[in-house]
């Protein structure tokens, strides 16, 4: 793609994330979980091919670029893919697309950019939606979930803040407690199931599905948390999670989990 056209594609997908909001509500069908891309052009394709048709909506789960080979081409196909079907495909903000508020190392797709296509980037993608919610019990999200009061505060999270930093970097261990401090290392917030627990039952939802954290068990939390990753770039298998929204989903048993 020249200068013109990434220019050009930025402007159309901006306008498109505005009028979705941060919080995605899907009413009916199928739906396709895609954990994190990260550069896995290959991955998005299997996907995209297998499950894009006008019955099925297929939420990514964010984190589209750095660590994987083909970082540009997976994110500006996705871009574009979204323009070409609004209602069927939605792009949730990773912590990798969060780099107006909070920069981070290694980073190569961000690092390989000029300055003012970093700029244009990293404006465009800090208005992705944050979460997707459906009426059969399942919110899905990059990490972790926010300390808000209700679903409906979701929309009023602004980029950066606390609340977004809970979603976009939050990872979740297997311990009782809340919030259990940030990772010394990595400066991270790091949850328990106390939260887990309570943060579920104010949001009146069943299962978690989510990525971000590769350490992570598949299925914790009496089976109600699901940790998913669709990209070469980590010695994981590449798994989706699908799900019928006419069914009721009380734990992750309930989805049907799918390598690609
Ligand atoms: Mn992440």
């Amino acid at each position: 793609m020249t200068g013109e056209e990434t220019r050009s594609l930025l402007d159309q997908v901006e306008a498109r994330f505005e009028q979705e909001g941060n919080l995605i509500k899907l009413e009916s069908g199928r739906v396709i979980f895609v954990g994190d891309t990260h550069g896995d052009l290959e991955a998005t394709r299997a996907v995209i091919a297998r499950h894009l048709n006008s019955k099925t909506q297929i939420v990514f789960l964010g984190d589209y670029v750095d660590r994987g080979p083909k970082s540009a081409e997976n994110l500006n196909s996705l871009l574009r893919l979204k323009l070409e079907h609004p209602d069927n495909l939605f792009l949730l903000m990773g912590n990798h697309e969060g780099r107006r508020a909070i920069a981070f190392h290694p980073a190569d797709f961000w690092e390989g950019l000029d300055g003012e296509l970093h700029a244009r980037y990293a404006a465009v993608l800090s208005r992705m939606p944050l979460a997707v919610s459906t009426p059969n019990g399942i919110i899905a999200l990059h990490g972790a979930l926010p300390d808000v009061e209700s679903l409906e505060d979701i929309d009023d999270i602004e980029f950066g803040g606390r609340w977004w930093q809970q979603i976009t970097w939050g990872d979740w261990q297997e311990q009782d407690g809340k919030y259990l401090g940030d990772d010394l290392l990595t400066g991270r917030p790091q949850f328990g199931q106390g939260w887990f627990d309570e943060m579920m039952s104010r949001l009146e939802k069943n299962v978690l599905i989510r990525s971000h954290q590769p350490n992570a068990r598949q299925a914790m939390y009496g089976r109600r948390c699901l940790t998913i990753f669709t990209s070469s770039a980590y010695h994981l298998p590449r798994t989706i999670a699908i799900a019928d929204l006419e069914r009721e989903v009380e734990t992750v048993d309930d989805l049907v989990i799918e390598t690609v």
